[in-house]
Parts: C-alpha cells; structure tokens; sequence
C-alpha cells in the first residue's frame, strides 16, 4: 500500500487493516508528500495519484480509503462495517463527514502556507465554523456511541490530524464525550502502532 505516516487517509487504511488483523501482511511504501516530484510506482498504479493506494498481489488496485477499508473489513472480517441496515448508513456517513473534515483541513493547511498576501482569509472563516459544526455534532453523539466502527476511526483520526497538524485548536474544550472517547480512541494498538509521525 502506498502510505505516507503524515497522511491521514492512509492511516486510516492501515488502521482498519490493523483492525482486521492483516496489518503484518501489508507491504508499506513510503511516499513523501509533498515529494520531491512524481513517484514512479504510485503513478504507475493509479493516475490520480493519491495516497492511500493499495495494489493487491494479484495485481489489482484499489483507490481511495473507504474503498480500501472496505476491502480490508471485507477480506478480514474485521466488523467495522455494518453488513446492512441503518447502522451501515450511520457508520459510513460518520466516517463520509470526518474524511470531508479532513479534506477540508488539508485545503486550510495548504492556504496556511501560502504568503500572507494570498491567503484567503473568508475561505478560513468557512474551514473554522465548519469544523466547529462538525466537532459539535460528534459531540452530541458521543454520549449515545456504542461498539467501535469505521466512523469511530475516521473521527478519532480526525481529532488525532487537529492534535498533528492544528495543535492551536482546542478542540476538547467544552467537549468531555469527545475527549474521552480519543483518549479511549489513542489507547488501541492499532492506533499506537499507525500514529503519525513528525515531519514536514
Ligand atoms: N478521498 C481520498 C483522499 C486522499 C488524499 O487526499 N490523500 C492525500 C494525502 S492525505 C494525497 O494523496 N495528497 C497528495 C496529492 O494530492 O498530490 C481518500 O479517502 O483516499
């Protein structure tokens, strides 16, 4: 699988293979992002580019991380995706609005770096009450979480990229329901052993 330790798409595969016990099976390829130029394998496996990518032994490639953790819970009967029913939905929509969320942080970090001239101050604004929103309804459903899907990691690894990436958000303040179920979150080995780790 083509992953990047900064990536949170790809940590959110890895996880999930973790999760369904294939983790140890997994051929990591590292993938500097932003990389010096294109990367040879990667772009020969998929034209988009993206991190994560898996290419099985069979030669088949698998885009995009719900895709990718689809396949893993699929091959590993790892239950974090319900077969069918409201639960499904619930649990693919949670994770649709954190990867969205995290979509979202990746744009606002790219503006960040831009000079100050060009930065887009009102698209900013948009990013931060969105979060708020988000953060805000993950709360309210804190409270009433029970088991550990697919939504519970792409939330908790959500909340790990602000920590990584935004430590100047506060975002377990006035939020307990979150905070506690992060510290539960972090504590899974497979958390531990797929934390992102410090670079540029
Ligand atoms: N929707 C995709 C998003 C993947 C994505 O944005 N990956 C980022 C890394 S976190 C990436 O590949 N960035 C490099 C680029 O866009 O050139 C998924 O869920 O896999």
């Amino acid at each position: 699988m083509f992953w990047s330790s900064r990536s949170p798409f790809a940590r959110k595969a890895a996880m999930v293979a973790h999760e369904c016990g294939l983790f140890d099976r997994l051929e990591l390829i590292d993938v500097p992002i932003p990389g010096p130029g294109p990367h040879a394998g990667l772009n020969r496996a998929t034209p988009i580019a993206k991190l994560p990518t898996l290419v099985t032994d069979d030669g088949l490639v698998i885009a995009g991380s719900p895709t990718i953790c689809e396949y893993f819970d699929d091959l590993g009967q790892g239950g974090l995706i319900p077969r069918a029913g409201a639960e499904r939905w619930r649990a693919l929509s949670r994770q649709a609005m954190a990867d969205g969320m995290l979509d979202m942080l990746l744009l606002w970090r790219a503006d960040l770096r831009r000079p100050e001239g060009c930065q887009s101050a009102r698209q900013q604004g948009v990013y931060e009450s969105r979060l708020i929103a988000t953060l805000d309804r993950f709360e309210g459903e804190a409270a009433s979480r029970e088991g550990f899907d697919i939504g519970d990691v792409a939330t908790g690894i959500l909340l790990s990229y602000l920590d990584f990436r935004f430590p100047e958000i506060d975002w377990r303040a006035g939020r307990a329901g979150l905070r506690q179920a992060h510290a539960t979150f972090s504590a899974r080995r497979s958390a531990i052993d797929t934390a992102f780790a410090a670079g540029a």
